[in-house]
């Protein structure tokens, strides 16, 4: 009998140029991004309609778009194995997000944390757009068909809401998208901040010690993790109460694949200096191949140029139909 080739999974996940990318970004998101390009059929987007929902001033923006191109090839992203392109490139999109804003609910939207985080924060910029990120985000997932989103915890209820809104519209329509998975890793998933580990380490933080950036010199991750606040135990151990030196120790095990036991025996009876410093050369190490490409491709603008450009146009016919089954199923006129 005829063996049949099994159809890959499609994974689909997206990043925001909204700043420099951050350890979190890294170790919550894009290093699976770059894991699972062997198994799956990988499509990775730019979110820059997403940046918009906080003001942006035009030229930063435009920067922080290449750059964040740079960076997310840098870490390993093959444009060989896989789709990666630029949000505002391709025009479904945010027709797709029109007419599932037409399916979602006031309700379910203000539910969303980061929404509720996001006004709290900017305040005197409220907008439409900040309120109706996350039906652009089902969008964006369920264009592709894909089966898993590889996110930071901080996205699950994003992930979640793609799921509601993809069943209810199937429930209408018949089986128009796939219900993805959210795709969450066991360390990493959600990195604090160096300096207070009962927040997430985010991009916009004030403090620039709170916060590890892909490309800070190794001079800088090793001066961040020393500043690292911990507790006064000064037994490296995981437990309630010791959010410093758990996620010192998160970090540390995302990036050298040890367990927390592992990592508990090797510094047993040393100060949390040693450690310290452990995790902040494990960083390093980490880190410093991708900074080494990340100057390669930003010095190459026409290499990247050509890459989002391919990109884009195989992304647009892709989701295009998507695009045309669900507006069709709605009742739409097609050209
Ligand atoms: P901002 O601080 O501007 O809100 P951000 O740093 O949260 O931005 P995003 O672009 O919103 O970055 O997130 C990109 C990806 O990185 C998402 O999958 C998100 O879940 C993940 N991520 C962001 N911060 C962390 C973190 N601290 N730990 C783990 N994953 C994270
Ligand atoms: N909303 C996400 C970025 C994002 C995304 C997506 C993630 C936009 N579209 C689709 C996964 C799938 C954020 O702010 N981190």
């Amino acid at each position: 009998m005829e063996q049949q080739t099994e159809k890959k999974k499609v994974v689909f996940s997206a990043i925001q140029p909204s700043g420099t990318i951050t350890l979190g970004n890294y170790l919550g998101a894009i290093k699976n991004w770059a894991a699972m390009q062997e198994e799956f059929s990988c499509i990775y987007a730019l979110a820059d309609l997403h940046t918009i929902t906080v003001r942006q001033e035009a030229a930063a923006f435009r920067k922080n778009i290449i750059d964040a191109y740079a960076s997310i090839l840098a870490c390993g992203i093959d444009t060989e194995k896989s789709l990666f392109f630029i949000q505002s490139h391709v025009n479904t999109h945010a027709q797709l997000a029109w007419v599932l804003d037409c399916y979602t609910q006031f309700g379910e939207l203000s539910r969303m944390t980061q929404f509720k985080d996001k006004s709290a924060k900017h305040a005197d910029n409220v907008n439409a757009g900040l309120f109706t990120y996350p039906t652009l985000m089902v969008a964006d997932i369920l264009l592709y068909q894909a089966d898993m989103v590889p996110v930071g915890a901080d996205q699950k209820q994003h992930v979640e809401l793609t799921r509601n809104i993809a069943e209810r519209f199937n429930g209408l329509y018949g089986n128009v998208f796939k219900v993805p998975e959210p795709y969450i890793p066991k360390n990493g998933a959600r990195v604090m901040s160096l300096q207070d580990p009962t927040k997430k380490m985010s991009k916009s933080d004030e403090n620039v010690n709170a916060c590890v950036n892909l490309m800070d010199s190794p001079e800088v991750i090793m001066k961040k993790f020393k500043r690292a606040v911990t507790d006064s135990e000064a037994k490296v151990r995981y437990a309630e109460g010791k959010e410093g030196i758990n996620n010192l120790m998160a970090i540390y095990s995302a990036v050298t694949g040890l367990s927390f036991e592992q990592i508990e025996h090797d510094f047993d009876g040393k100060g949390y200096g040693d450690f310290k410093t452990a995790v902040g050369e494990a960083v390093i190490e980490e880190l410093r191949p991708i900074r080494e490409k990340y100057e390669q491709y930003i010095a190459d603008k026409a290499y990247m140029q050509d890459c989002y450009k391919k990109a884009g146009e195989i992304a647009q016919k892709i989701s295009q139909r998507t695009l045309d089954k669900a507006m069709k199923k709605v009742g739409f006129v097609l050209k």
